[in-house]
């Protein structure tokens, strides 16, 4: 008797913890169920029910406008993440133009941990289009456009974030010396972490980490665009700072302590109207691995002191045009305006920025242009270091596109079998997908995979592979959470990555 009576209990206590799914759309009312059938009119509503980590709010495709602040504070866990996503399949455009120029009229705030945000478009806020003080939050597949200061910014602790394939643009301030793209600054905390974003025509900076009073964090930036900063929307040039990144500085009570530590790879800096990579007092460690810079005011300035202890990298970087200027305590290696390298616009496929700006692929990743790619005959190619980045062919290329071109015939001939990694299926996938590949040659060979931090969560497979076999590995993943991955295979001199992408 006693017992039932407790599992009766312990059953509605399970109901009760049950994560939800609730719906928003422009035909809905807040005095609704929040069902797919009957949803409600406001994400302010959905979140207010929203207590369960775990709840997805989805909100369906239209306009939505608002004059005031969304705020999402709910503390969803690393297995149950509270996700705000655009129904699938669908945009959400979140207009925010009849809300106040104010420095606390934020669009969007996240206060809370492990939020899951994909699928909007942030539109005219009074000051940052999206303001991130928790931690733990992943934002995908978002823009932040014309708001009246920073696009996204991370501020106030704001540590381990991933900001993954989104894009600011157009973010301009009245004075025009605040509005950056991507702002991880003043008092950020650490580990936050930006993958395949852009950041175009803001009237301050593309990406800023200014720092007061923060100390000591590090940002990464990997697979970014920064371009035409320091332009106001009409064309015209801003009177704001016009940098691509801007990797750290303090003010002047501080500016010879602060450390952002800055780690840039496969980055691109072009037509920014000051510098394209700046330094600006940071007296952190910054580390450039493979970043391309063309036809930004002064391409690479860092040349200040850093704090003892500090270092800055610089390897395997490209420059067409003076590259500026590098401290002489800068670590180098292979970067295009070393000897013995020739840099010309011969060393590239295509100088036109025709569709940089443009529509991203159907999973949100960047489009693949010929722009700064480099063409076949450089001698940029297989030139660099190994600097533990995936690379095709003999070594690493400079630069921030590794080019694919055939190595030699000779290995056609004598192998004929490829080596060859095949993009999974189904993707995206839950929980189950299937990963084949082929080999060149019977030998060791290792499918491994990585999170978007670059840390190892599987190794697929570890043995002799033999030429000529297609081999199909299923990979589970039901133990991770949502979120790009990266998988690579690797035998012998041979490496190759591809991503997936797990939706829960
Ligand atoms: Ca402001
Ligand atoms: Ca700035
Ligand atoms: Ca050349
Ligand atoms: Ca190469």
């Amino acid at each position: 008797m006693r017992v039932s009576i407790l599992l009766v209990l312990l059953s509605l206590v399970a109901v009760n913890l049950q994560a939800q799914t609730y719906y928003v759309a422009t035909t809905g009312s807040d005095s609704a169920a929040g069902t797919f059938e009957e949803p409600f009119r406001t994400i302010t509503k959905a979140h207010s029910v929203a207590t369960v980590p775990g709840t997805t709010i989805y909100v369906r495709g239209g306009s939505y406008a608002y004059s005031t602040t969304i705020v999402l504070s709910r503390i969803g866990t690393s297995d149950n993440m509270f996700k705000l996503h655009a129904y699938p399949g669908e945009r959400v455009f979140l207009d925010f133009s009849s809300m106040p120029v104010a420095d606390a009229n934020r669009g969007i705030r996240i206060t809370g941990r492990y939020w899951h945000v994909k699928g909007f478009d942030i539109w005219k806020a009074g000051d940052n289009g999206m303001h991130i003080s928790g931690s733990f939050n992943i934002v995908e597949n978002c823009s932040f456009s014309e708001n009246y200061d920073t696009g996204l910014q991370l501020s106030g602790n704001a540590s381990y974030n991933n900001i993954i394939n989104c894009d600011s643009y157009f973010n301009a301030d009245i004075g025009q010396g605040n509005a950056d793209g991507f702002a991880p600054k003043l008092d950020v905390g650490t580990g936050n972490y930006f993958y395949g974003c852009r950041a175009w025509q803001n009237s301050d900076d593309g990406w800023d980490g200014y720092l007061r009073p923060a100390d000591n964090v590090t940002t990464t930036l990997e697979n970014c665009w920064v371009f035409h900063n320091g332009y106001l929307k009409s064309g015209a040039p801003s009177v704001g700072n016009g940098n691509g990144f801007k990797m750290g500085g303090g003010d002047n009570t501080n500016a010879d302590s602060l450390r952002h530590n800055m780690i840039l790879i496969n980055c691109l800096a072009f037509d920014n109207r000051v510098k394209g990579y700046d330094q600006n007092n940071n007296r952190g460690s910054m580390t450039l691995l493979n970043c391309t810079a063309y036809r930004n005011g002064t391409n690479y300035q860092i040349s200040s002191p850093i704090k003892s202890g500090s270092t800055l990298t610089v390897k395997n970087c490209v420059s067409l045009g003076f590259y500026g200027s590098l401290g002489s305590f800068a670590i180098q290696a292979t970067n295009s305006w070393m000897s013995p390298f020739v840099v010309n616009d011969a060393d590239f496929i295509s100088l036109d920025t025709t569709g940089m700006r443009g529509p991203r692929q159907a999973d949100g990743s960047l489009p693949i242009l010929p722009f700064m790619r480099l063409a076949q005959g450089s001698d940029l190619i297989d030139a660099g270091t190994n600097v533990g980045l995936p690379f095709n062919g003999t070594a690493p290329d400079l630069g921030c596109f590794e080019s694919d071109y055939p190595t030699s015939v000779r290995y056609a001939i004598d192998m004929p079998a490829a080596f060859k990694l095949e993009q999974n299926y189904p993707n995206p996938f839950n929980p189950v997908t299937t990963i084949a590949f082929t080999v060149d040659r019977t030998q060791p060979a290792m499918l491994e995979v990585f999170n978007a931090l670059g840390q190892k969560v599987a190794t697929v497979f570890d043995r002799l592979a033999v030429s000529g076999t297609r081999y199909e590995l299923k990979f589970e993943a039901s133990h991770l959470s949502s979120g790009m991955y990266f998988y690579t295979l690797s035998s012998g001199n041979n490496k190759e990555m591809k991503k997936l992408m797990l939706l829960k």
